[in-house]
């Protein structure tokens, strides 16, 4: 096992109010925060061993309202992995991912690879949600449509995941980290 950890950057986008925020929050405390309130870009550290390697990821929270708007291209910057996100109740977070992400993020990163997440998963056996939706004519989206989505946007992979349950949290930030691992190691070789 080499000793000179590998270095990873992950930025978590998409629609405001998916999760993202509070995705990274379970990752980083195990923890579902229901009223965190976020104001900053925030970024943390998480390390991982994977294919005896020592990973340090640096995890990057964004912040779609419009006074970080601007600080999106720095955010960006070099990042190696995008962990792009809409929530499977909500259709127009599913639309900003083609009709906006689609054709930002070769402007804001263009070597970065994508990952395609479904968050608040555990809304699939939710009366509630599916009552709610079902009265406005709406349904959530099949994994079937974010799979296809995944190959459409040229995702590497597409997975869901839910910060209320912890179930797919881990197994997202693992998918991300190996993406870039394997990445690497085609070029190199
Ligand atoms: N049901 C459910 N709600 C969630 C989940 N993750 C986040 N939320 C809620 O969704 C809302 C928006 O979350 P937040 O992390 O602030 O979204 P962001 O704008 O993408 O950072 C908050 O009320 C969260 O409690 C989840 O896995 N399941
Ligand atoms: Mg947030």
């Amino acid at each position: 096992m080499s000793l000179e950890p590998t270095r990873v950057k992950a930025v978590v986008a998409g629609h405001h109010g998916v999760g993202k925020t509070t995705f990274l929050i379970r990752l980083r405390t195990g923890r579902f925060e229901e009223y965190y309130f976020e104001n900053t870009h925030d970024t943390f550290n998480l390390d991982a061993t994977l294919d005896h390697s020592n990973i340090e990821c640096s995890l990057w929270d964004t912040n779609a309202l419009e006074d970080y708007m601007r600080l999106l291209p720095y955010v960006f910057i070099s990042a190696d992995v995008v962990i792009l996100c809409f929530a499977i109740d909500n259709p127009d977070s599913v639309a900003d991912i083609r009709e906006r992400w689609v054709r930002d993020l070769p402007e804001l990163e263009p070597h970065a690879r994508i990952v395609l997440v479904g968050t608040k998963s555990e809304l699939r056996s939710d009366p509630a949600t599916l009552e709610r939706l079902r009265l406005c004519g709406l349904a959530l989206s099949p994994y079937t449509a974010g799979s296809a989505l995944a190959e459409e946007i040229f995702a590497a992979g597409y997975y869901e995941c839910s910060a209320k349950t912890g179930h797919g949290v881990q197994e997202v930030f693992m998918a991300a980290t190996l993406l870039v691992l394997i990445t690497r190691h085609l070029f190199v070789n």
